[in-house]
């Protein structure tokens, strides 16, 4: 059986790679509709051997699609993916519209994947920095338990969208010419002040919440408890932007339940767990990058070594594509996921 698939946002950094995706993966397209603003229609894209027109997103769109891929921002999640699941479509929304709603399995395949046989229309993937978070826990958890996270991230420009991308890039051309770095978007679009991010560390990605966290950073952790089916678990991070386009890496501190793990022991974890790629031998300076780690759908997982304190801590570095494996691969794997399982009609 081949299906209807739409994808909205289809001119953005992660709509790119969502078309990118479904053609490397060969998904069963029978047709597939390219959607976006109204600014970005009849632009042209190339699918497999195909030319196909982007089109203005309605809620007419969605007549006849079967799965549709949403990267277009909330607002447009808000308005449209209702209207696409009253036309039939089940709807995987890589916005952080309907996260934290109850009814919306939040999805990870390699960790709850089983959650998905229970959507109400609306699967929700979660944000790029958490998805490869819980992706290298998840081994761990289930052979070790959990019993504390404290993540700090260096994160790709990239994952801002591509004018963010063409910020960088012009910044660093000024910086090297001499010349004054105009800041236009970093660190987040809608707020009042900008700072380059050419040559620079910015520690706010996404705005301030009342409790002095950014969004990026409790996105992190309402969504790890949400995936990992752990409310309780605690979590703290801090998300920091740095000056390279694409691949996120953590830097995370774990405690375990379990007395006397040792780091064997989480290596072999890794190394065995779907969708990860342990890149960990210090004597031969192996860890991951990204650069290494842009253009693949794994996450890597390096630098696992014990805390010289707490017995049942440990630290560990995960890298991986923030538009693949966060975004767009993470979508086509969960649209994968119901196709096989037919759990796409209820
Ligand atoms: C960033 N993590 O790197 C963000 C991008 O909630 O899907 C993804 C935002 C989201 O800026």
């Amino acid at each position: 059986k081949k299906y209807h698939v739409a994808v909205v946002g289809a001119t953005g950094a992660v709509g790119e790679k969502m078309i990118e995706t479904l053609a490397d993966r060969n998904f069963p397209i029978e047709t597939l509709t390219l959607l976006s603003s109204k600014r970005s229609a009849g632009k042209r894209v190339r699918f497999q051997d195909k030319e196909i027109i982007v089109q203005e997103a309605t809620p007419e769109s969605f007549e006849g699609v079967d799965i549709a891929l949403f990267s277009a921002g909330g607002s447009i999640s808000k308005s449209l993916a209702p209207e696409a699941v009253k036309r039939g479509a089940v709807v995987v929304d890589n916005t952080s519209a309907y996260r934290m709603d109850p009814d919306v399995p939040l999805v990870v395949p390699e960790v709850n994947e089983g959650d998905l046989a229970n959507h109400n229309g609306i699967i929700a993937n979660p944000n790029c920095s958490t998805i490869q978070m819980v992706a290298a826990l998840e081994p761990i958890r289930n052979l070790y338990g959990l019993n504390r996270v404290i993540v700090s991230t260096y994160q790709a420009v990239s994952g801002a969208g591509n004018p963010a991308n063409d910020e960088l890039r012009a910044q660093s051309e000024a910086y090297l010419n001499g010349e004054d770095m105009k800041a236009e978007i970093l660190p987040v679009g809608g707020d009042e002040h900008h700072y380059p991010i050419a040559f620079n560390a910015l520690p706010q990605i996404d705005k301030f919440q009342e409790n002095g966290y950014t969004f990026e950073e409790m996105k992190m952790i309402n969504e790890t408890k949400k995936i990992m089916h752990m409310n309780e678990l605690p979590v703290a991070a801090t998300c920091v932007r740095l000056p390279f386009f694409t691949s996120h890496a953590e830097s995370v501190y774990i405690e375990v339940e379990t007395d006397n793990v040792t780091v064997e022991a989480l290596k072999e974890a890794v190394a065995n767990a779907p969708g990860l790629v342990l890149e960990d031998d210090p004597s031969n300076q192996v860890y991951p990058t990204p650069l290494n780690a842009t253009g693949k759908r794994d996450v890597f997982v390096g630098r696992i070594r014990k805390d010289l304190d707490q017995t049942r801590g440990f630290h560990m570095w995960v890298v991986s594509d923030n538009l693949l494996k966060g975004a767009a691969w993470n979508s086509v794997q969960i649209a994968e996921s119901l196709v096989q399982n037919q759990w796409l009609s209820k």
